[in-house]
């Protein structure tokens, strides 16, 4: 019984998203008795969570799904870019194949862990008192597993509905004829704005920086021209290994001013019509990093996207003549009619750098204009304590006691983006320091996970019990972000890659910025030199 009190496994996984069912699936192979702690109430991760008005994956299919063949053999998808109601049947086809349910516990969230040295396993307790012995503890929790909140006085005044975009009822709430306010502009308010102003009465972005948002350019997808694919699919998942960001295009192999001005238009305008991430993924290889590319690029976005806004102010705004951050160091929201729904006049956008909100009332948010503007539905699509703020809020203790919140305090550790000292036999994917925001999940967790699933084999094939990073390999991992990432513009712009949206969090790099192939390589390197950066006993 997956529920039980004192639960013994080889493996605790924690989370059951595209990472966690890739661990267990693979691990299960090898012989390994796999749990999975969960704390939604279904499989799919942020697919089970985000059900919000127009919650959609902005990584196109089929680079958004795993390469397994046992999965994708028999599926199709009905759109280039699913929404979450397909994504969440993408992963009950899922179940049916790889059966990983009977091994989930579902509304189980891990409170406490620690690892005891004399057994040489983690204990690890749920925040309704059940515990859990295992001799690897695997955490698959995502980099939005912590919801941050914008620190208003008056939230809790409300008398109309708020929600979190990650916390949406799942029933949905009704937003015909009301007056809808969404707070934030990343990729989550971008899509909450577009869905609910097809039946709201009005929407009003609350915009603190105006997101660089790129053509969506969604397109139905039939099942023949699918299948005829399928043939391909095999190359097609080890290619997409070999891009930076796990994606089935890449940046070119030109600066942005080796190209006359003509071709650099027309390059720009290809790479804009294509949709998708390719104005920002498959751009010139100079985009991320030299100031004069990125400004030009900017200067074509601002254009495109400026004539399609009719009203100056809004103008202004949202699309503003001085780049609010260089393209591309934060992350483009994708969009269909964002700014076409804001042209009409019942829709509006209101810049809150300028005027901050200082108040929510009973009927709406007031600005330091004084205005106060009533809404019967607010969504707070306001992100969240992205990266670290998951793995920090578990109450995981190191071998002397420390808490994982109290290491990370002043900044972030970790060997490899896979491992922590002092927390022997325990592995993580999809956080800190890995390739995690800079690349497509399914590609991320499945190099990773790999990498973990062939550690694991490796651990039981030569008898060893214990494995723990190093404090020296801590270092020269963290070194090696950052030094990858100020060769970047990344670090000069206020982004949650940098931990620069929540309040007091330290300002680093949360991501490796050297791309899946380089990653991997060092990963395997280290795996392949009888596991460098990490001691064993
Ligand atoms: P994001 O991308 O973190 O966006 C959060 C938005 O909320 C962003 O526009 C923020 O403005 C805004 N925000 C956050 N806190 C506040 C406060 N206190 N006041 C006003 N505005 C605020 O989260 P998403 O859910 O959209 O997307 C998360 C990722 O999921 C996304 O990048 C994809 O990878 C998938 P800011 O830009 O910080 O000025």
């Amino acid at each position: 019984d997956t529920y039980e009190n004192n639960l013994e496994t080889d493996v605790l996984i924690v989370g059951a998203g595209f990472g966690g069912i890739y661990l267990m699936h693979k691990l299960r192979q090898l012989g390994f008795k796999c749990k999975i702690y969960e704390a939604g109430k279904s499989l799919g991760g942020i697919w089970h969570w985000n059900c919000y008005p127009g919650a959609r994956v902005d990584s196109q299919v089929p680079v958004y799904e795993y390469s397994l063949p046992e999965i994708w053999e028999d599926w199709t998808w009905s759109e280039r870019y699913p929404g979450f109601a397909e994504l969440r049947k993408y992963f009950d086809h899922v179940e049916k194949k790889l059966d990983i349910k009977k091994d989930v516990a579902f509304d189980t969230r891990v409170t406490s862990g620690h690892f005891d040295k004399p057994s040489s396993k983690w204990i690890i307790g749920t925040e309704d008192g059940r515990t859990a012995k295992s001799r690897y503890l695997l955490l698959a929790t995502g980099f939005a597993a912590k919801r941050h909140f914008p620190d208003w006085p008056g939230l809790d005044k409300f008398k109309g509905e708020i929600h979190h975009s990650s916390f949406w009822p799942n029933e949905g709430v009704d937003v015909t004829g009301k007056r809808i306010a969404v707070i934030g502009t990343g990729s989550t308010g971008i899509q909450i704005s577009m869905e609910t102003s097809k039946t709201a009465k009005s929407v009003t972005v609350y915009q603190r920086t105006a997101n660089l948002c790129l053509p969506l350019q969604q397109k139905q997808l039939t099942a023949e021209e699918q299948q005829k694919r399928k043939e391909k699919y095999p190359k097609f998942f080890e290619d997409r290994l070999t891009t930076f960001a796990g994606f089935q295009y890449d940046f070119v192999e030109r600066n942005t001013f080796d190209d006359t001005p003509e071709e650099r238009e027309a390059f720009y305008e290809e790479r804009f019509a294509n949709g998708g991430f390719e104005f920002w993924l498959a751009n010139y290889k100079d985009l991320l990093f030299d100031k004069k590319a990125n400004r030009e690029a900017y200067d074509f976005w601002a254009r495109k996207t400026r004539a399609r806004i009719t009203d100056p102010r809004k103008r202004d705004i949202l699309a503003p003549l001085e780049p609010p951050h260089a393209f591309g160091t934060k992350r483009p929201a994708l969009e269909t009619n964002f700014y076409d729904m804001l042209n009409r006049p019942e829709n509006d956008v209101v810049d809150i750098k300028a005027t901050p909100v200082v108040e929510v009332t009973e009927t709406g948010i007031k600005t330091a204009d004084g205005t106060l503007r009533e809404f019967d539905v607010i969504a707070l699509a306001t992100g969240f304590d992205s990266v670290t703020g998951g793995m920090k809020n578990m109450g995981l203790k190191d071998v002397d006691g420390v808490e994982l919140s109290e290491k990370w305090k002043m900044g972030t550790w970790t060997n490899l983006g896979m491992s922590c000292n002092g927390y022997p036999n325990m592995f993580f994917l999809y956080g800190a320091q890995g390739p995690t925001a800079f690349s497509n999940g399914p590609s991320c967790v499945e190099v990773q996970g790999d990498w973990i699933i062939d550690t694991i084999k490796k651990l039981r094939d030569e008898d060893i019990k214990y494995i723990d990073s190093t404090k020296e390999a801590e270092e020269e991992w963290r070194r090696k972000v950052t030094e990858l990432s100020d060769k970047t513009l990344f670090p000069g712009t206020s982004s949650w890659y940098m931990g620069a949206n929540i309040p007091g969090k330290p300002r680093e790099q949360l991501n490796y910025a050297g791309g899946l192939p380089l990653y991997e390589k060092e990963c395997r390197d280290s795996l392949n030199n009888g596991l460098q950066g990490f001691v064993t006993a």
